[in-house]
């Protein structure tokens, strides 16, 4: 299996079994041993110099970013959230059914707005109710728990702080569980780093439980275009705000002036590109490490890939590593798609029903 998506966390497992028993609403953080700011260092040097020039996408949700977040989802170009949140509204009711009541856990919760239609059909069907957002933003993760038990008293909140694949390891503990992934998130992803996770999400399950997936589905390049470089510039600050983080965080200096946004759609890999283009040669440096990096005029530094899909092509894969989809749902348009998909039991003639891949 990939490195990448393999290394357990024993931290997290007892943390976050701990504040399970004792009931206790809690923020769980992984690495309590990994200096965050080492972590955010490391990462920009080794994207600085990386060809081409490309930055981790999980260092855009610092507080900051992921208000901005926020407030791209409420443009009127960017269309995903809206669209998911519909189709959420209209078949919770119906998800739920199918899931019987399962716990939640919601991998990239940010603000968890979208997951009331969830919880409230949770909440309707009966049963308890526990929560678990995942997420890498402390700021984001702590209001949105706060949120969610105020608008829900009863359900039980656990906020884990920490990235996708290290929160894999709970997993087992917490079936009959449903892994929530939405936004399209899974689209910052490269086509290798998602069947790593695909496969990795399967190992970690246990046969029946559930993965509720969201999907930005391919589409009209003008459409797309304009979700990624709304009118009102959210988006430019968005991309523009992790080079301000790296001022901020590691006193890098950066003209944030000299920095523009970019964002174009590749037919050909049928993905969103999005970058930072440097106006004009700059020299900083980066602390801890200390390398200095020098970006030439005109460059770009990716900040992230957004990829639009195929159902005719997610389906088979999503299926090779261990999943069945059990239901697909989509808006009017074809716009986005939410699956429905269910950990496959499987059956070997040799060694009998096996709990993982
Ligand atoms: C949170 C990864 C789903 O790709 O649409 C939106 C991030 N970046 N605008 C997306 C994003 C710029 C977003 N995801």
């Amino acid at each position: 299996m990939d490195a990448f998506f393999a290394s357990p966390e024993p931290h997290l497992c007892r943390n976050l079994r701990d504040a399970c028993l004792k009931r206790t609403p809690a923020i769980v953080q992984s690495q309590p041993n990994l200096d965050p700011l080492i972590d955010f260092a490391r990462s920009c040097v080794r994207g600085f110099y990386a060809d081409p020039r490309s930055m981790e996408s999980r260092f855009l949700y610092d507080e900051e970013g992921s208000a901005l977040f926020e407030e791209i989802t409420r443009q009127p170009e960017y269309y995903l959230t809206r669209t998911e949140a519909a189709i959420l509204a209209a078949h919770a009711a119906e998800i739920r059914e199918l899931t019987g009541p399962t716990r939640i856990l919601e991998l990239g919760s940010g603000s968890a707005q979208k997951t009331d239609h969830l919880l409230r059909a949770w909440l309707e069907q009966g049963g308890p109710t526990r929560y678990y957002p995942v997420d890498v933003s402390a700021a984001a993760l702590s209001s949105a728990c706060a949120g969610i038990r105020s608008r829900f008293p009863t359900v039980e909140v656990v906020g884990v702080q920490c990235q996708y694949r290290e929160a894999f390891p709970v997993l087992a503990q917490l079936s009959p569980v449903l892994v929530a992934f939405l936004g399209s998130s899974i689209g910052n992803f490269t086509p290798q780093e998602t069947l790593a996770f695909v496969r990795a999400l399967a190992a970690a399950l246990r046969p029946g439980d559930f993965f509720l997936l969201g999907l930005d589905l391919v589409k009209e390049r003008s459409i797309l275009e304009g979700a990624y470089n709304d009118q009102a510039g959210v988006s430019a600050r968005f991309t523009r705000n992790l080079f301000a983080r790296m001022n901020r965080e590691l006193g890098a200096g950066i003209d944030l002036d000299a920095i523009e946004h970019a964002a174009w759609y590749r037919q050909d890999q049928e993905l969103v590109e999005i970058s930072a283009r440097f106006t004009r040669e700059q020299t900083f440096r980066l602390t801890p490490p200390g390398r200095v990096i020098t970006i030439g005029q005109g460059e770009l530094v990716r900040t992230e890939i957004s990829r639009k899909f195929r159902l005719e092509r997610v389906m088979p894969e999503l299926e090779g590593c261990g999943f069945a989809a059990e239901r697909v749902f989509t808006d009017d348009q074809g716009w986005f798609a939410l699956l429905l998909l269910r950990r496959r039991p499987l059956y070997s003639p040799r060694r009998g029903w096996r709990r993982s891949l």
